[in-house]
């Protein structure tokens, strides 16, 4: 289709949330919208805001540019902009900015008469982000708590929070989200070099979706289908993210040692326990 009666066809008015026509227009290929409006001023001030804290020093390194939260000690409480206040409008910001993009992406569902999968499924993703800087932090009584934005300081917050709990690979929630995050993985794998193998065949006719299908019949005696391959690989991906925030948000608030001796239970049992 040419780009003009391609636009005719998928550029339609409406579908809006808040503000009604008045931002329901495109800026080159990009659809704006209420949302793209206040996404772009949350985004321009946070990033404007990070570039202040690394001007205040120490360093231009862009490796190692770090904004601080506040202190454990501070608690809860709005500090000034030097001492973790800059990450906490920081943090505004971002929120401001992810929530933003996902009701940009819920007025196009509406505009093109979609499912919300794909607003869902980001949805998700800032559940992560918020469960981390903003639910932990809450539920552990300081902002202190939360990462730093910089790339080696958060580096460094994942490493200490890792041995502050002995070894996270025993956190039980941490090898369900593990287990998901490879198994979207394969599932992505065998799905993409599926279509593929498809799409590309070795003579010039393209093969059919009954084909995959039955090739999966005949390697495992199971085919999933070409919908529910899809659903699968959201159910699975969603469950990465969603087993990570709960593996996160569980070190501190449920659980506060080791987490080798959360496996105690188990050890526990009557059946061997007396042994
Ligand atoms: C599958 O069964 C299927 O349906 C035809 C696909 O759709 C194109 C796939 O991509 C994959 C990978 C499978 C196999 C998956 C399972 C869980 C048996």
């Amino acid at each position: 289709m040419a780009l003009l009666s391609f636009e005719r066809k998928y550029r339609v008015r409406g579908g809006t949330l808040v503000g009604g026509n008045l931002f329901d227009f495109w800026v080159g290929p990009f659809y704006v919208g209420f949302f793209g409006v206040t996404g772009f001023f949350f985004a321009a001030l946070g990033t404007i805001l990070i570039f202040y804290g690394a001007a205040l020093g120490p360093t231009w390194n862009p490796w190692l540019i770090s904004i601080y939260p506040p202190k454990v000690e501070d608690g809860l409480a709005f500090m000034p902009l030097m001492e973790g206040g800059l990450w906490q409008i920081i943090t505004i910001c971002a929120i401001g900015a992810f929530v933003c993009w996902a009701l940009r992406e819920v007025e196009i569902c509406n505009k093109l008469g979609m499912g919300y999968h794909v607003p869902f499924a980001f949805g998700v993703a800032i559940l992560a982000f918020v469960t981390l800087n903003v639910i932990r932090p809450i539920l552990m009584g300081g902002w202190g708590y939360a990462f730093p934005y910089g790339i080696w300081t958060h580096l460094d917050w994942v490493s200490n929070v890792g041995y502050a709990y002995g070894n996270f690979h025993y956190n039980p929630a941490h090898m369900l989200a593990v287990s998901l995050f490879f198994t979207t993985t394969l599932a992505l794998a065998l799905h993409g070099s599926l279509i593929l193998s498809a799409t590309n065949p070795t003579e010039r006719e393209v093969r059919s979706p009954d084909h995959e299908d039955t090739y999966f019949r005949d390697f495992i005696g199971y085919s999933i289908g070409p919908l529910g391959i899809h659903r699968l690989g959201l159910l699975l991906a969603l469950n990465a993210g969603l087993w990570s925030a709960i593996c996160i948000v569980i070190s501190g608030p449920l659980w506060e040692d080791q987490w080798i001796y959360w496996w105690d239970w188990y050890l526990n049992l009557p059946f061997w326990a007396d042994l």
